[in-house]
C-alpha cells in the first residue's frame, strides 16, 4: 500500500513499530531456515527476567494463545508498559511451545500495531475502487441491520444472509458470528474446509475419528516418515521432536514432488511422482506381507476386514507396479518396507498437503493401512499421525462448524423452545460456484470474518463474478485485504491483545487462554461486541428478532465454556485455571492405546462399510489421480513466512518475502527461454498470475511451485490457478468434500 493508499483507507500517520531488540532481525531468517526450535527469544535488554517470573521494568505479563490456524497453536507471554504490548515471547510452560515462537508469532506486536489496520467502519464507494469512507459504528450497523430486516421481509426467511467463516480467527471465541446469526433464525452457512477434509474421512473409516499420537512422544519412534508435509515451514515446534528421534537412532524419511527444507533435513528423500501415494503404500503393504512381516499379534487383536485387504493386495499390486506409479525403484520400496516394519516402533506423519488430491482420501486410508499392518497403532513411538480432534471438547472442530449448543452466545433454543442451529449449507470449497447458482433466495448479504476467500478460495476469477452478485458484503476483519477490496462495509476487529479467547491444539495437546491484555486499538471492537451491537439495533427496528445476549460480558461468556468435559479432558477446575498455566490433556498414552475404536467392529476396520456405503470402495484401494489438463503442474502450498493470506502484508516482513516467486526446474525454464529473475505469466484454464521466476533443481521438471499468499502492493493471486475440483473424501464429517488443490495445470512464458 503505498501513502496515498494508505491515506484513503484512513491508515495515515500509523506508528511503524519494530520489535525491541530488532538486532535479532538479522538472525530470524537463519532461525526461520533452521526450521526448528528452540527459536531464541526476542526480550529487550532492559526487560531482565524475574526470579518468580515477569521481567524488570514494570512489565504486565499475560497470557495469550495463538489464533492462527496452524497445528503449533504456540502458548506465548505478552508484555505489557503504559498500556502497550511491548513484546511477546513464548510460554516456557508450555513444553511443546518450549518458550520459543516462529517469525510470525514473533511479528504479532508489530502487526497489532501497524499502520494499516482498518481503524474504524468504513464503507466503500463502488467495491474495488479503494475509495473509503469512514462511518460510525452506529451508521454501519444501522445499515447492515435495515438490510438482514429486509432479507426477511423480501424472502420470508433468513436463507438470503450469508456467513461466511473459516480459519483466520480459531479459538472459542470466534465462534460468537454462528451464536450472533442462530440467535436470529436459518441463515446460510458456507460449510467444510479446504484445509484437511478428505483424511478426516479417511481416517473415520478406519478408526472411527481423527486422533493423533502426542507429537512429544515422536522422540520415542526409531523410525519417522514425514509423507506429503512440510513441517521445516508449518510446524516448526514439532521438527524438535523428529530430531530427537534421530539422535536417538530413528531414520528419517522424506516423501514429497519437492525437494523441501524438510526433506533437505531428513536422511533419506524420495522424489514421488505427485498423487501417487496410494501405490507406493500398498507397495510397501504387499512386500510386507510377502515377507511376512505383519504384526500378527496386533491384527489379531485390532483389526476388521485384514484378510479382504490382503486378497486385494494379491491380485492387485506389486512392487514392480507400485514402482512404475510412483517413480521409486523397486529396491528402494523393498528395503524401506522391511525397515519400517521391523523398526518398531515406527510412524508416519501425513501432511495435510498429501490430501490435496482427487484420491487424497484414498491416499491417507492405504498409508493408515501400512501403519496398522505393522502393528503401529496405539504404541508409544508409533502412530499414523494427521491431525487430531481429540481437544475439542468446547469448540466446535474447524470445519465442522455447527456451533455446538452452548457455544459462545449460542442459545440453544428460542424462548419458543424451537431450535435455531437449521440453515442453508454450501460448499465453502465451491464458494463461487454456490454464491453464483444459490436461488430461492439468492444470498443477498455476505457476512465475512475470520476468513479472506477471495485469496484463499478457488477460481478466482468466478469468485470475483459471484461477489459482483451480492447486494451488500460485509468483512470484519483486521487489514484491506483482497476480500475487503470487494466490500461495501468494513468492520474493524480486535487482534489477540485486544481480547479474550481460549485455543487447543489439533495436532499438540495443549489449551491456552488468551487474556486481554490491552483496549482496543483505535475503534477496533471484539466479536462479542459486534454481536451485541447488531442484535441490539435489530431489536430497536423489529422487536424480538434476535435472542442474542445484549448484556453479554466477552471475559464471563469465555469462562462459561468450561464445561465437565472440559475440565476432565484438561485436569482443571475452571477456565479461570489457565490464567496460571496452559493445560495439557490428560488422556495418556498413544491415541487407540485402548484397542476401542469408534468404528463400526469397534476394530480399526481395513474393510470399511460404511465407506462402501458413502460411495467409495470398502478397502483401502489404489485410486489414480487427476488426468493431466496442462503441460505443468502447478502446486500452491503454504509460505514459510506467511500463514496463509497473513503476516506477508506486513511492511517489515516484507524484507523476507518481498514479492510473489514461481519456483522452476531450470530445463523446464530453459525449454521457455526463461532466466532467473524474468517476470512470466502463469497461465492455467481458470486464468492467469504475473510473477518473477525462480530456477531451482528441487522441483521436479513438470512441476511449478507458488506459495499462497496476499502481497499487500501486488494484485498476486495463486487462486487463478486453481479450479474447483473436489478430492474424494470429507462431506461425512465436514458438509462438504475437500479440495484438489494440487491436482491443477498451466504453463508458464516470459512476458
Ligand atoms: N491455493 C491454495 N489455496 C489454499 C490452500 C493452499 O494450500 N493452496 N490452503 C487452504 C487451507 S489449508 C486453509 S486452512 C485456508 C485458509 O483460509 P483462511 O482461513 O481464509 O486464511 P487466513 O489467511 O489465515 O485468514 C483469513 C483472514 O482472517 C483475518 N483475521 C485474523 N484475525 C482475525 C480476527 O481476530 N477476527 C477476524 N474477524 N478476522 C481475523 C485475517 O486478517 C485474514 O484476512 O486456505 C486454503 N486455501
Ligand atoms: N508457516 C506456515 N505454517 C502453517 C501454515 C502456513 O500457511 N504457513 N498453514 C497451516 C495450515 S492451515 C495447514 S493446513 C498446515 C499445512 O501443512 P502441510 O501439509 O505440511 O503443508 P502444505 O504446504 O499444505 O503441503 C505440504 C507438502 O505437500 C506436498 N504434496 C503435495 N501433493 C503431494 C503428493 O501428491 N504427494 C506427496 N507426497 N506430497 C505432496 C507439497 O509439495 C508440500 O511440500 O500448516 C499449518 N502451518
Ligand atoms: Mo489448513
Amino acid at each position: 500500500m503505498n501513502k496515498t493508499d494508505r491515506a484513503a483507507r484512513g491508515c495515515d500517520n500509523g506508528r511503524r513499530f519494530f520489535l525491541k531488540g530488532t538486532a535479532a532481525m538479522g538472525t530470524l531468517g537463519a532461525l526461520g531456515a533452521l526450521g526448528s526450535g528452540p527459536c531464541g527469544l526476542l526480550r529487550p535488554a532492559q526487560a531482565a527476567p524475574l526470579k518468580g517470573g515477569g521481567y524488570a521494568g514494570g512489565y504486565a505479563v499475560h497470557r495469550q494463545v495463538c489464533p492462527r490456524n496452524c497445528y503449533d497453536t504456540c502458548m506465548m507471554l505478552s508484555h505489557v508498559k503504559d498500556g502497550r504490548v511491548e513484546f511477546v515471547e513464548g510460554d516456557p510452560a508450555c513444553t511443546f511451545t518450549g518458550g520459543g515462537l516462529c517469525v510470525k508469532g514473533n511479528s504479532y506486536v508489530g502487526s497489532a500495531y501497524s499502520p494499516d489496520r482498518i481503524k474504524y467502519p468504513m464503507e466503500q464507494q463502488g467495491r474495488g475502487t479503494g475509495k473509503w469512507k469512514r462511518l460510525s459504528w452506529d451508521e454501519a450497523i444501522d445499515k447492515i441491520a435495515r438490510k438482514i430486516i429486509e432479507c426477511k421481509q423480501k424472502d420470508g426467511s433468513l436463507l438470503g444472509v450469508g456467513l461466511n467463516r473459516l480459519s483466520g480467527h480459531q479459538g472459542v471465541t470466534p465462534n460468537v458470528a454462528d451464536g450472533m446469526f442462530a440467535s436470529m433464525g436459518h441463515i446460510t452457512r458456507l460449510v467444510g474446509t479446504p484445509c484437511w477434509p478428505a483424511g478426516i474421512d479417511a481416517q473415520s473409516y478406519d478408526m472411527g475419528k481423527m486422533l493423533a499420537d502426542d507429537p512429544e512422544d515422536m522422540p520415542e519412534s526409531r523410525y519417522v516418515i514425514l509423507w506429503g508435509g512440510n513441517p521445516a515451514y508449518c510446524s516448526i515446534h514439532t521438527m524438535k521432536y523428529v530430531y530427537a528421534a534421530r539422535e536417538r537412532g530413528a531414520k528419517i524419511l522424506c516423501i514429497d514432488p519437492v525437494f523441501t527444507q524438510t526433506a533437505a533435513k531428513a536422511d533419506e528423500y524420495w522424489q514421488i511422482r505427485t498423487g501417487t501415494d496410494g501405490a507406493l503404500a500398498l507397495g510397501m503393504c504387499r512386500h510386507i506381507l510377502d515377507k511376512g512381516l505383519a504384526d500378527q499379534n496386533w491384527l489379531a487383536a485390532n483389526a476388521h476386514g485384514y484378510d479382504e485387504f490382503v486378497a486385494y493386495l494379491r491380485d492387485n499390486v506389486t512392487v514392480e507396479w507400485a514402482s512404475q506409479e510412483t517413480g521409486i525403484p523397486a529396491d528402494k520400496i523393498r528395503a524401506v518396507a522391511e525397515e519400517f516394519a521391523t523398526a518398531k516402533p515406527a510412524t508416519i506423519w501425513m501432511g495435510y498437503g498429501l490430501q490435496r488430491h482427487t484420491n487424497g482420501g484414498a491416499t491417507i486410508r492405504s498409508i493408515d493401512a501400512l501403519c496398522a499392518m505393522t502393528g503401529n497403532i496405539g504404541v508409544t513411538g508409533g502412530g499414523a499421525r494427521y491431525g487430531s480432534l481429540l481437544n475439542y471438547v468446547f469448540t466446535g472442530a474447524h470445519g465442522a462448524f455447527q456451533p455446538p449448543a452452548g457455544s459462545v452466545g449460542v442459545p440453544a433454543t428460542a424462548p419458543d423452545g424451537s431450535v435455531k442451529h437449521g440453515r442453508r449449507m454450501l460448499n465453502i470449497n465451491k464458494m463461487a460456484e454456490m454464491l453464483l447458482t444459490a436461488d430461492n433466495p439468492p444470498v443477498r448479504l455476505l457476512w465475512v470474518t475470520g476468513c479472506n476467500p477471495v485469496s484463499q478460495i478457488f477460481d478466482h476469477q468466478k469468485m470475483l463474478k459471484a461477489l459482483a452478485r451480492m447486494e451488500m458484503t460485509v468483512v470484519v476483519d483486521l487489514f484491506f485485504n483482497q476480500t475487503v477490496e470487494q466490500a461495501d462495509i468494513v468492520l474493524p476487529v480486535t487482534t489477540l491483545f485486544e481480547e479474550w479467547n481460549a485455543n487447543a491444539g489439533y495436532w499438540h495437546r495443549w489449551v491456552g487462554i488468551n487474556e486481554k491484555a490491552i483496549e482496543p486499538l483505535h475503534e477496533a471492537k471484539c466479536q462479542v461486541d459486534i454481536a451485541k451491537l447488531l442484535t441490539a439495533r435489530l431489536n430497536q427496528l423489529s422487536p424480538g428478532f434476535s435472542t442474542f445476549p445484549t448484556d453479554a460480558d466477552p471475559r464471563a461468556l469465555l469462562m462459561a465454556e468450561c464445561g465437565q468435559a472440559m475440565k476432565d479432558h484438561f485436569g482443571i477446575a475452571s477456565m479461570e485455571d489457565l490464567l496460571k498455566a496452559p493445560a495439557k490433556a490428560r488422556k495418556p498414552g498413544p491415541a487407540w492405546s485402548d484397542g476401542k475404536y469408534l468404528t463400526p467392529s469397534g476394530k480399526y476396520e481395513f474393510k470399511s462399510d460404511i465407506c462402501a456405503r458413502n460411495g467409495f470402495n470398502a478397502l483401502p484401494v489404489y485410486v489414480p489421480g487427476r488426468k493431466p489438463f496442462g503441460p505443468l503442474r502447478v502446486l500452491t502450498p503454504h509460505a514459510k513466512f506467511g500463514l496463509h493470506s497473513q503476516f506477508i502484508n506486513l511492511d517489515w516482513m516484507e524484507d523476507f518475502n518481498p514479492e510473489p516467486i514461481v519456483y522452476i526446474h531450470p530445463e523446464t525454464a530453459a525449454a521457455r527461454s526463461i532466466r532467473d529473475g524474468d517476470m512470466v505469466e502463469v497461465k492455467a484454464r481458470t486464468g492467469a498470475t504475473r510473477l518473477r521466476a525462480r530456477l531451482t533443481g528441487n522441483m521436479p521438471r513438470d512441476h511449478i511451485l507458488l506459495y499462497e499468499a496476499w502481497f499487500r502492493n501486488n494484485p498476486y493471486n495463486c487462486q487463478n490457478l486453481v479450479d474447483e475440483e473436489s478430492a474424494d473424501m470429507g462431506a461425512w464429517k465436514t458438509g462438504a468434500p475437500g479440495v484438489a488443490i494440487h491436482d491443477q495445470f498451466a504453463d508458464v512464458a516470459r512476458v
